[in-house]
């Protein structure tokens, strides 16, 4: 008995991990974003949400409004920008990002540890972006997440 009620809470709590990455908010259109960097060890510490290399991804209805909210988990610094397409770039600059706004400040030199930083944008145009890290080699390294923006969605997902 006392594995069962054991086994059902480690679910419930991963369940609700997981949901916690995005909420949607249709009345306003706006979808909350959890992009936590170096959340434990995947890639050497390169990952957002403890993923690696666009093995989890985003999904934005299109036109909505997003709110990103980015946490430096680690030690080393990391940033967060969206970026078109499917192949994380070599270099990433403030030039690079698909959407006005959609980027942490420092996008290169990167937030040191437990920095926090919540960026606005508009998903304004339907694609394929990722979410990639702007220090030089992360996102070679692997640390981006996916980020579809998709027309006619009903609420925001990520999975
Ligand atoms: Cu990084």
């Amino acid at each position: 008995m006392k594995k069962i009620i054991l086994s059902t809470v480690l679910l419930l709590s991963a369940s609700a991990s997981a949901a916690s990455y995005v909420t949607s908010d249709s009345a306003s259109k706006t979808a909350t974003i959890v992009v936590d960097a170096n959340q434990g060890a995947a890639g050497g510490g390169l990952n957002f949400n403890g993923a690696v290399k666009g093995a989890k991804s985003f999904s934005i209805p299109a036109g909505w409004n997003v709110v990103m909210k980015f946490k430096n988990l680690g030690q080393l610094a990391h940033s967060a920008a969206v970026v078109k397409g499917s192949t994380p770039p070599a270099s990433v600059t403030e030039k690079d990002a698909a959407f006005p706004g959609a980027y942490t400040k420092m996008l290169m030199q990167g937030l040191g540890a437990n920095a926090e930083e919540t960026v606005k944008f508009k998903a304004s145009a339907a694609g394929s972006y990722l979410i990639v890290c702007g220090v030089p080699g992360h996102a070679l390294g692997g640390q981006y997440l996916g980020l579809k923006v998709v027309p006619g969605a009903k609420a925001a997902s990520y999975q």
